[in-house]
């Protein structure tokens, strides 16, 4: 495949962009090769800068759930900017964006936008200290919540361990607070709040952990996370960046049947544009500024274009049968992926949720990171390429989940299994 213009860019991009990219995972880091460039995506194709045209089963990370450059969306945002792009004053369209998502999500009653799901986890992660007055969170190994230099921790040796910065530039002070448990453990959760009276503000999570890979809660699992914390006057945060608006018309919640305290949200409700939003139970969200003592502000938090194209998104995703049909690909997907593995006689998991899914090159089944963590990433990077020489683009890195649109059709899938088949008889 010809990538002569993405290398060019690639090039000129190292001279000003620290590794080439604005995020990390974009780099090809973990799958080895360069990044290819684009500037044109459609439905659920994108074409690079070398005119080489791919099934994306990224999309963006999962704000694309309707495909890409959708005619509602698009129409939305140019309608919307024709009045200006920001405005630092409250507009109509966030009003509108604030009733649909607490009409949409019932344990949601009140909510706050922000530009990024980083900055919402954050804040949401602020407001449960100020609320309940503690200090301490526990978030699960595995799961991402963004890049705040208190959540940049992963678990040390043993169970109830206190989290270890996880970059340079963190301080340990910032995360001497944060408590790293294994996901799935419903023991490691109950000693910790035992061995933490009365400290602990609030668990962190993923209701399907999509930044390891992507591994299911287990039975019971989620309401007992439920459970306890209202049992230690904590908070459960959920942390619905991803799956908020994908999994369900109400997120993981509605798909769970969980009623967190406070939930996180992004990528959907922009569709597209940055942004990112947390939201909860009034009591607690009226601690915010400027009605009570926890501070949260920003410049662009319900900007209008970014209001414009997640109402679009979320308006096109109510008027249509969007769920029933990434359920039936989303199973269509996993299937064919399980079958053509079995077939080449390689050991392969796919672990997926409605429309998201991950293929792990492990014969064991995957609950969580340390079971992640024995997947054949050599094979996973043959399989990534292969793949994408051929014409498909999953995501660059074990450990990141795949996403489907409505835009995928089921010919798609099945071209998309018939290939991933003809690359598993090579591994
Ligand atoms: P952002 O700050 O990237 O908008 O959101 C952070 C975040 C928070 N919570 C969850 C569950 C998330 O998945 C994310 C971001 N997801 C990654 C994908 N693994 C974004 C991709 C990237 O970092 O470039």
């Amino acid at each position: 495949m010809n990538r002569t213009r993405s290398e060019q860019l690639f090039a000129e991009a190292l001279k000003y962009i620290p590794g080439g990219v604005n995020s990390p995972v974009r780099a090809f880091r973990a799958v080895g090769g360069q990044p290819f460039f684009v500037n044109r995506a459609s439905g659920a194709k994108i074409w690079d800068v070398d005119g080489n045209e791919l099934l994306d089963y990224v999309g963006t990370w999962g704000p694309a759930i309707l495909g890409h450059a959708h005619p509602k969306i698009i129409a939305a945002v140019k309608a919307a900017a024709d009045h200006g792009t920001s405005f630092g004053i409250p507009n109509p369209l966030e009003v509108t964006m604030a009733k649909l998502i607490c009409e949409r999500v019932p344990a949601v009653k009140k909510i706050r936008m922000t530009s990024s799901g980083t900055e919402a986890c954050m804040s949401a992660i602020r407001l449960a200290r100020g609320f309940t007055r503690r200090d301490k969170i526990i978030k699960f190994d595995g799961c991402y919540h963004g890049h705040a230099d208190s959540l940049l921790v992963r678990a040390g040796s043993g169970a109830l361990t206190f989290g270890n910065p996880d970059s340079a530039g963190v301080p340990p002070a910032f995360t001497q607070h944060t408590i790293v448990l294994p996901y799935n453990d419903e023991d490691a959760v109950t000693a910790c709040f035992a061995a933490n009276p009365n400290q602990i503000a609030g668990i962190i999570v993923e209701p399907v952990p999509g930044n390891a890979g992507l591994y299911l809660p287990q039975p019971g699992y989620l309401e007992f996370l439920g459970e306890i914390t209202r049992a230690h006057g904590a908070l459960l945060i959920f942390d619905e960046v991803m799956t908020g608006f994908r999994l369900a018309r109400g997120g993981a919640q509605e798909r769970f049947h969980i009623t967190p305290d406070l939930s996180t949200f992004g990528k959907v409700i922009g569709g597209g544009l940055p942004v990112g939003a947390f939201g909860g139970r009034a009591e607690i969200m009226d601690c915010l500024a400027p009605l009570g003592p926890v501070y949260q502000a920003g410049t662009l938090s319900g900007n209008p274009l970014a209001m414009a194209a997640g109402l679009a998104n979320l308006a096109e995703l109510e008027a249509s049968d969007a769920y029933a049909k990434l359920e039936k690909l989303g199973e269509q997907l996993a299937a064919g992926m399980r079958d053509a593995a079995k077939s080449a006689g390689v050991p392969v998991q796919v672990n997926a949720c409605g429309s998201m899914f991950c293929t792990y090159f492990t014969s064991a089944p995957v609950h969580n990171v340390a079971d992640a963590m024995k997947s054949d990433r050599e094979r996973f990077k043959k399989f990534f390429h292969g793949m994408l020489d051929a014409g498909f683009y999953f995501a660059p890195s074990q450990f990141e989940a795949g996403f489907i649109s409505t835009a995928h059709a089921p010919a798609d899938i099945e071209k998309t299994v018939a290939a991933a088949a003809k690359i598993l008889r090579g591994l």
